[in-house]
Formats: C-alpha cells, sequence, structure tokens
C-alpha cells in the first residue's frame, strides 16, 4: 500500500468503508480513460488496466462501466504492469447524462467530483437554459457548483449577462473570467483545494481546455481553434485526471453538444426552488402553472419576480423526466416505428 500517493490523489476515509477483504485485488484510480483502456494511480504506483469483461458486457446498466475520476479495484496481470478492472467501488458523486435516443441508459462523465465549474462563454452561445441543466447535474450528485463567465475581453455587456445569470443561480458562486487575456485567473484558487477533485463542464469551444491549461500553467490540453477544426482533429479524445500543482485535481472531460438528464428529481427540485416553493401556494395542488386559477407561479411571473422562460424550462424538464422512466420502464430501446407511433399518438 502507497497510502501517500494514493491520498494525494483523493483517497478518503469514505472510501474505506468499502475496501475489499480479497487480498488478490489492488487500489487504484483512473487518471487517464481511453475507449476501453484506463489508466490507474495505485498501490503499485502507475498501471495501466482494461476492464474485466464482465463489467463491460453484462446486462447491468451502462454506469457501472469504469469512469475517470473512479476508485477501482484490480488484478495485476503478469508482468505486473498491466491488470484488469474487478469492480468500481462506490461512486461519491457523480456527472452523469443520459445516453442520447429513446433509452433510459446512463453514462457516467466523470466520478468522485468535488467542485464542478460551469463554464458559459459571453457570447452568442450564452444560454441560461442550458446553465439551469448543468446545475441540476451537479446539485442532483452534492457536487459544489460555481459559474463561470468566460471570454469578458469579447463582451461589452459582461454586468448585463451576469445579472441575468444571477437570477437563475441562487447562491452558486459566480466568477467572470478571460482565460485568453489572462484576467481574473487568480478568483480559481479559493476552490482549487488540496486532496480536492474537480471538474469542468459547458458547451464545446467555451473555453474549458484553455482555462485548465492557464491552471496547469502550460499548454497541456489541446484547444479547440479553428485550425484544428479545420484539419478535422477531435480536440478532446480522452479524458485525463491532473494533479495541479495546489494539490487539487483536475478533470477535463470532452464537450457535450447535448445535454440529456438522467432521473433526477433531487437536483431539479434543488434548481427550481423558488418556483416550487411558490407553487405551494397555489390553489391547486397538482397546479401546472398553466392557465389554472389563483396559480402563484404565474402570478410571480406577471410581476416580473420569475422569466417566463425558466418556467417554461422547468416544464420541459418534468417532462423529459417522464419520457425517461418511461424508457426505464420498458426497459428496452425504441425502435424507430415504435417512435413514430408513440409520436402519431402523442399529436391525436
Ligand atoms: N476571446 C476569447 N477566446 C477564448 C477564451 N478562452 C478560450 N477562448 C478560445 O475559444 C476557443 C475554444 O477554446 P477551448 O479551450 O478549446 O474550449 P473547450 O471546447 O471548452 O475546451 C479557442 O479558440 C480558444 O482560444 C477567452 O477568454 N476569450
Ligand atoms: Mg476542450
Ligand atoms: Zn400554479
Amino acid at each position: 500500500m502507497q497510502p501517500v500517493l494514493l491520498k494525494k490523489y483523493g483517497w478518503q476515509k469514505y472510501f474505506s468503508n468499502f475496501n475489499s477483504t480479497n487480498n488478490s485485488y489492488s487500489l487504484g484510480r483512473i487518471v487517464l480513460q481511453h475507449r476501453n483502456k484506463y489508466k490507474l494511480v495505485s498501490e503499485h504506483g502507475e498501471i495501466w488496466v482494461r476492464s474485466a469483461g464482465n463489467l463491460f458486457y453484462s446486462n447491468k446498466d451502462n454506469s457501472e462501466i469504469p469512469a475517470i475520476g473512479d476508485w477501482v479495484l484490480f488484478e495485476l496481470l503478469g508482468n505486473k504492469d498491466l491488470g484488469l478492472i474487478k469492480s468500481i467501488m462506490p461512486r461519491k458523486t457523480k456527472i452523469s447524462r443520459k445516453v442520447a435516443g429513446f433509452t433510459s441508459k446512463e453514462q457516467v462523465i466523470a466520478a468522485n467530483i468535488d467542485l464542478v465549474f460551469i463554464v458559459s462563454a459571453l457570447d452568442q452561445e450564452f444560454n441560461l437554459r442550458r446553465l439551469e441543466r448543468y446545475l441540476i447535474v451537479a446539485k442532483e450528485s452534492d457536487i459544489t457548483p460555481v459559474f463561470v463567465l468566460n471570454k469578458i475581453d469579447i463582451c461589452n455587456e459582461v454586468e448585463e449577462k451576469y445579472k441575468q445569470l444571477k437570477t437563475i443561480a441562487d447562491k452558486v458562486p459566480i466568477i467572470k473570467i478571460s482565460a485568453l487575456e489572462k484576467i481574473g485567473l487568480n478568483q480559481f484558487d479559493n476552490f482549487l483545494k488540496k486532496g480536492k477533485t474537480v471538474t469542468f463542464v459547458g458547451s464545446s469551444g467555451v473555453g474549458k481546455s484553455t482555462i485548465i491549461n492557464c491552471l496547469i500553467g502550460k499548454d497541456v490540453l489541446r484547444v479547440n481553434t479553428l485550425d484544428n477544426k479545420k484539419k478535422g482533429k477531435h480536440t478532446t479524445s480522452h479524458k485525463e485526471l491532473i494533479l495541479l500543482s495546489s494539490g487539487c485535481m483536475v478533470i477535463d472531460t470532452p464537450g457535450m453538444r447535448e445535454l440529456q438528464l438522467i432521473d433526477s428529481k433531487e437536483g431539479i427540485e434543488k434548481t427550481f426552488s423558488d418556483i416550487l416553493s411558490l407553487a405551494e401556494n397555489c390553489y391547486f395542488n397538482d397546479c401546472k402553472h398553466l392557465n389554472e386559477p389563483d396559480c402563484a407561479v404565474k402570478s410571480a411571473i406577471e410581476a416580473g419576480k420569475i422569466d417566463e422562460k425558466r418556467l417554461l424550462n422547468y416544464r420541459k424538464i418534468i417532462d423529459e423526466m417522464d419520457g425517461f422512466k418511461k424508457f426505464k420502464k420498458q426497459n428496452k430501446k425504441y425502435t424507430i416505428k415504435e417512435k413514430k407511433i408513440l409520436n402519431k399518438k402523442k399529436n391525436l
């Protein structure tokens, strides 16, 4: 056992509760994830491992596939610098999304995260509704969120955008920076604590890799430049956990164009707590805040206290959740034909 190394990579008491009694397995954390090949930091130093077949091919939920940041138990093979992942230790937290399409399958993007920076660029892509979704993902798993408004160098209405974000942020901190011009980067210091693991989420192109390079102090990650795009280079092909000089770990994840939510009741309730507490004063207990009389939510919108678009997004997400549960129940993929029939029924 190399407790010092493991502790450096975030080993906490929490995981000890689940430590294996099987002494033939070793302990490690995934610090690099290729398609189905992983690099671990382990009791035996750095080691390349694959996942035991049953973790991949059993009929279990996708979430049982090892992900970057996971603590795993593995078996050393032959020449001692190769191994096989045998099991994943229960995750303290995770950032997940639903696999695209008519399925309830979950994809774990990163595991055992303490804090997540939700990054938005101050350009045409700035979108509060998308940020609400990322907030749900963080809150669903009790990961501390922090908003990052990047590219202040190209925006001349920074304060206006900041105010807009404030309306959905509740107590979540917001920092305003330019990764390119290196403005405001010291604000990260408050959040990058030794032994903690942080990650960045946000659409492709908002500047996540540029920010992480600034934090590392070197251009380790490839940035999504137009030049790279023209050459058809895929900018983030793998996921990596990097130890910063502060002792904090940072994980870079590929951009997520579309963020479909898994079952996220708690995250939704926490993210839209303003709407939910208003709803307690609606006349009908099951008020949908559409056209019901005495609707406290509608009144708040009319009074300018809540943006109607926020309510619409809330409703859209609730609908999505209903759909998700249906998929889960049926526990099978819809064929295109079934999808057409389903849509037809909806339009009747
Ligand atoms: N103007 C400006 N451009 C930035 C800033 N940060 C990143 N970029 C540019 O945005 C593009 C995408 O950056 P990248 O870090 O690859 O974004 P990612 O896809 O979120 O990882 C690159 O061309 C960066 O140079 C910034 O603060 N200001
Ligand atoms: Mg990137
Ligand atoms: Zn109502």
